[in-house]
């Protein structure tokens, strides 16, 4: 290994705004809002306030998936907020999430508006509120919760630490690519033993944690998210392959992708969705 760049911490750690980072301008090490800022809301049951970051669109895969169930009481309005220019830290976002992080939901069909924030949370509430997605079974349910909080604990390693330290950091420290490399390529292999003998990753059902881990693990495998395809060889963790591009087939999937999305492709970007006519 390269020699390490050498660092002593002082007594006391004070916060250098300007430490060259690709998110150096938005992250602060305080909470709360930075400015008075009203959010839009509108017709539907559910306002989303979001983007089309892995985190996020587990929530409009998860909207989409209960619209096409029927359940016309899932409607929502998804608006775009923009966390590279700290829109995170607005005071009506911050009532929605106070730790001013995308996706956040307000139901609006309670007797007063619910808050929802963490994207574990908010697939965990609509899964309840509609019972769908979750299975009932105490058993199955305990494995659907299983893998959804593993993906809760595990994908910060991957986009907070391998990502971060692969593709965004200012410089390229060996140090912190190896050992985040290690742990996503074992978390590669975990779900890959998984999906060895079941078709999604608690068995037959798609669920939530399907859901969940689709976005970080299966763009990972099939969307070069990173550019880290060669890096990590993705293409050896085949049943993980298979299994994302069979949830990526979809119909609520490639809508709910397409939701509060700015890159990409013109013709897939939904910033703001408001109904089903919104994807024409
Ligand atoms: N554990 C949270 C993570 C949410 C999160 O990290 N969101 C990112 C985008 S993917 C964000 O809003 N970052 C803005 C910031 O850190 O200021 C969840 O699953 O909802």
């Amino acid at each position: 290994m390269s020699e390490l760049p050498s660092y002593t911490p002082p007594k006391v750690w004070k916060w250098d705004s300007s430490n060259g980072g690709k998110f150096a301008n938005i992250n602060r090490p305080v909470a709360g809002a930075t400015h008075e800022k009203e959010l839009p809301v509108g017709d539907h049951p559910f306002q989303l306030y979001s983007l089309a970051t892995p985190n996020g669109v587990k929530v409009t895969i998860m909207l989409e998936e209960l619209l096409a169930l029927g359940h016309t009481e899932a409607e929502y309005d998804a608006y775009l907020i923009n966390i590279g220019e700290g829109q995170q830290f607005g005071s009506d976002f911050v009532a929605a999430n106070p730790n001013s992080k995308i996706p956040a939901l307000v139901d609006r069909s309670t007797a007063t508006p619910t808050r929802v924030f963490e994207s574990g949370a908010i697939l965990m509430y609509l899964a309840e509120k509609f019972g769908e997605f979750l299975p009932e079974d105490p058993s199955k349910r305990a494995e659907c919760m299983s893998w959804l909080f593993w993906q809760m604990g595990s994908a910060p390693y991957l986009g907070g630490g391998f990502g971060h330290f692969y593709a965004y950091a200012p410089m390229k420290i060996e140090y912190c690519i190896d050992r985040f490399a290690m742990e996503v390529k074992r978390q590669l292999d975990v779900l890959d033993q998984n999906l060895a003998d079941r078709r999604f990753l608690c068995g037959d059902d798609y669920n939530i944690s399907d859901i969940a881990v689709y976005p970080w693990y299966g763009a990972l495998v099939i969307h070069n998210i990173y550019d880290a395809q060669e890096f990590l060889d993705v293409s050896s963790y085949k049943n993980v392959v298979r299994w994302a591009r069979e949830v990526e087939e979809r119909p609520a999937v490639s809508r709910g992708r397409r939701v509060n999305r700015t890159w990409g492709p013109e013709e897939l970007r939904v910033p703001e969705r408001h109904s089903a006519t919104d994807f024409k």
